[in-house]
């Protein structure tokens, strides 16, 4: 590698077009005045290149350094110079081995990130028990350079607190992503395995960085093709070019593929037949992709074939798959995501009634794929009342990267503080503390097998995401699968200085206004409680009239159930009893119009419109006036975000401009339907102050979008 001896250094000043390809490793040039001293702690790397783990840390690092420094450290055997950085384990490195670092406590994926003396100079080490490790490490050493941390003093360990941190992509083998938002699958199938576009080089480096170590690559409705020879060459593919990052492939499964693929007549998991072919097919797997990671199932819901179709349930069909997954060291990952269609009870309560029986009945290689709320994904829901009521099995996490509830790619919403809101809500199911991260670390109830997922927002959009901002859900969601309890500001300000600039004038105005802005989603769309108001199918703009249809749970009446006296869903002791789900101090304080925390009002309570909120207001009042502070945010934003021109690159800048318009056109209409509609149950005046909707209910009511993006097909 070229060492460039640049005179001419470039400041950090906003690049002329930047089109949010590179993600949060944009390797900027850093500014000006720390560049010497950045220098003198990179004057030359020690890392081995014998495996294709060890080769992409140190291309990575050669890549990052010298973008950031302007040059790239010298490349050399053995760590000499004061200022040396040397990467790798005790295996790959006699030089590391001899500094007698401990290691002990780094696991598998664990590394440390320490400033050291080798033969007396200062030196800084990147050491862990693996190849992976040590990426993880270099990631974290080039992370410290682009937020512009001091590199003296180093003391950094960090092990993962999950194991299993992977995206689940809702990708189609046509390439058509459900309820995606930047444009079609990344996964090119047709041009697989033949092809392999670059960029699932640089998705896995992404991914990596933040330490994603699998990737589910289809929908959770998926098609059995999937698991044929052909499919399976493609995904081989795409597990080669991931695997030196770390990054295990798995796919979802169609419970019914014996049939579909398989031409036997039945999928009872039970069936002698059923199970050999689950066998066969697992090792087939394997055999075609080495280091298969297990299969993710949707399974009884939403129409979905499972193990229900058979008389059997959720364990049976989940071990039946554990069993040919476990010889080869894989797992399963069930999802709690079920309503019947046949169960007429509140749809909140389903998942519960129908796992908590099974708790301790899984086998040991199964994980249950939980949502972090009881109904999909809303802008805010309560914990799900699973978390803390299977102590017996251990549970992950699944969140929601993409935006299906929370504005598409448009709208500005930072999802950190959704996330974090979620993990630290107290269970109580040990007594206090209880804490949902602890519930999903396994630190609660002792499990070892734990994890994390996220439904991706990732598509072939040149920016990744959709939109720059949704890139930081992607990012956030990564570091939080690693440590559940940092903190969501914490990783807003990374992004935003590995993203758009470390100058503080930079990030305080837009860490703050990230921090605000899911919130402000929740006041424009769904405030005090209420949930699932969304447009039919496509789940595009307010629709809190629509009823009728297949089923009444797909309705917004069903959740709303607004009518003269008030508004909200009763599942107090009163009505559908969904607080008795939550632990005893929780189900009282949750269950008590007076005492539950008024952001889950209307999730627990019907509420007349004269209730007395602890503003003083009525609620028909603070509805009005929540509406209407959520589009106040957007404004807000807009204006800091216009403020920053000059300061982020002109192409980025442009784009998150447009992007607020068309999320404060939107929020406007999302208040201005809302109102005009519950205005004709509560028949009240609009609170002084308060503008009236710009249009009559009947003009929203109007409103359709056959072609809005990402319905399910
Ligand atoms: C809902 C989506 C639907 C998914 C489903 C799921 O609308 O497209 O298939 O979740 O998680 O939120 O299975």
């Amino acid at each position: 590698m070229a060492v460039l001896g640049l005179a001419l250094f470039l400041p950090t000043l906003p690049a002329a077009a930047e089109d949010g390809h590179d993600l949060w490793l944009r390797y900027l040039p850093v500014q000006e005045s720390r560049v010497a001293a950045y220098r003198a702690q990179a004057t030359e790397l020690a890392a081995a290149t014998a495996t294709p783990t060890q080769r992409v840390a140190r291309d990575e690092l050669l890549r990052g350094l010298q973008g950031l420094l302007g040059t790239a450290p010298a490349v050399v055997p053995k760590a000499g110079r004061a200022g040396a950085l040397l990467v790798g384990t005790p295996a790959s490195s006699p030089q590391l081995r001899a500094l007698k670092l401990d290691l002990s406590t780094l696991g598998e994926e664990g590394y440390l990130v320490r400033s050291v003396r080798i033969d007396g100079r200062a030196a800084t080490v990147v050491a862990a028990n693996t190849d992976v490790g040590a990426l993880y490490g270099a990631f974290h050493f080039l992370r410290l350079i682009q937020t512009a941390q001091p590199l003296d003093a180093l003391d950094i360990r960090e092990v993962p607190r999950t194991k299993v941190r992977v995206l689940n992509h809702w990708d189609n083998l046509d390439r058509y992503v459900e309820r995606g938002y930047a444009g079609e699958s990344i996964f090119d199938w047709h041009r697989l395995p033949g092809w392999k576009d670059p960029r699932y080089t640089d998705y896995a480096r992404a991914n990596a960085s933040i330490g994603i170590n699998g990737t589910v690559l289809n929908n959770v409705n998926t098609s059995a093709q999937m698991l044929t020879p052909m499919y399976l060459e493609k995904a081989a593919a795409l597990a080669e070019v991931f695997r030196p990052f770390g990054i295990k492939v798995y796919l979802s499964a169609r419970f019914s593929a014996p049939i579909e693929i398989g031409g036997l007549k039945t999928a009872d998991p039970l069936d002698p037949a059923v199970r050999r072919w689950w066998k066969a097919k697992t090792d087939e797997v394997y055999r075609i992709i080495p280091g298969f990671g297990g299969f993710l199932v949707k399974a009884n819901s939403e129409g979905q074939p499972g193990p229900q179709d058979y008389g059997r349930s959720h364990a049976d069909g989940a071990n039946m798959l554990a069993e040919a997954l476990a010889p080869h060291g894989g797992i399963v990952m069930w999802r709690a995501f079920v309503y019947s269609h046949e169960e007429p009870d509140d749809r909140a309560k389903q998942a519960y009634t129908e796992f908590v029986p099974y708790d301790g009945r899984f086998a040991p290689n199964v994980l249950v794929q939980v949502k972090n709320g009881a109904i999909d994904f809303q802008p805010r829901e309560p914990f799900h009342p699973l978390f803390g009521a299977m102590p017996e099995t251990p549970l992950m996490m699944e969140f929601q990267i993409t935006k299906e509830y929370l504005g598409f790619a448009t709208h500005l919403a930072y999802l950190a503080p959704m996330y974090e809101e979620a993990l630290r809500a107290d269970t109580h199911a040990s007594g206090p503390g209880s804490t949902v991260a602890r519930v999903v670390d396994g630190s609660l109830d002792g499990h070892a097998l734990t994890g994390m997922a996220g439904v991706a927002n990732i598509g072939v959009d040149r920016n990744w995401s959709g939109s720059h901002f949704d890139q930081a859900n992607w990012f956030a969601f990564g570091r939080l699968a690693w440590d559940p309890y940092l903190e969501a500001e914490a990783i807003a300000r990374d992004w935003v200085k590995m993203t758009f600039s470390t100058d503080p004038a930079v990030v305080d105005p837009v860490v703050a206004m990230m921090m605000g802005s899911r919130e402000a989603v929740v006041d424009y769309m769904t405030p005090l409680g209420l949930h699932h108001l969304m447009g039919r199918g496509h789940h595009y703009g307010p629709a809190p009239w629509v009823a009728g249809g297949p089923r009444a749970d797909w309705t917004s009446v069903y959740y709303h159930r607004a009518d003269a006296k008030g508004i909200g869903f009763d599942r107090s002791a009163t009505g559908s009893n969904a607080v008795a789900q939550y632990a005893p101090p929780l189900a009282a304080q949750f269950g008590d119009l007076s005492t539950v925390p008024e952001e889950f009002l209307l999730w627990f309570h019907h509420v007349p419109w004269d209730h007395r909120m602890a503003s003083g207001r009525t609620l028909w009042d603070e509805l009005v006036l929540r509406y209407g502070r959520g589009v106040d945010y957007v404004t807000g934003m807009r204006r800091t975000w216009d403020g920053l021109a000059g300061k982020i690159d002109p192409e980025r800048h442009a784009q998150v401009a447009a992007f607020l318009a068309i999320q404060e056109q939107e929020a406007q209409w999302w208040r201005d339907a809302s109102i005009a509609y519950f205005q004709t149950f509560s028949k009240r005046p609009l609170p002084a102050g308060a503008a009236p909707p710009a249009h009559d209910l009947e003009y929203y009511q109007a409103l359709q979008f056959p072609f809005a993006p990402g319905d399910g097909k």
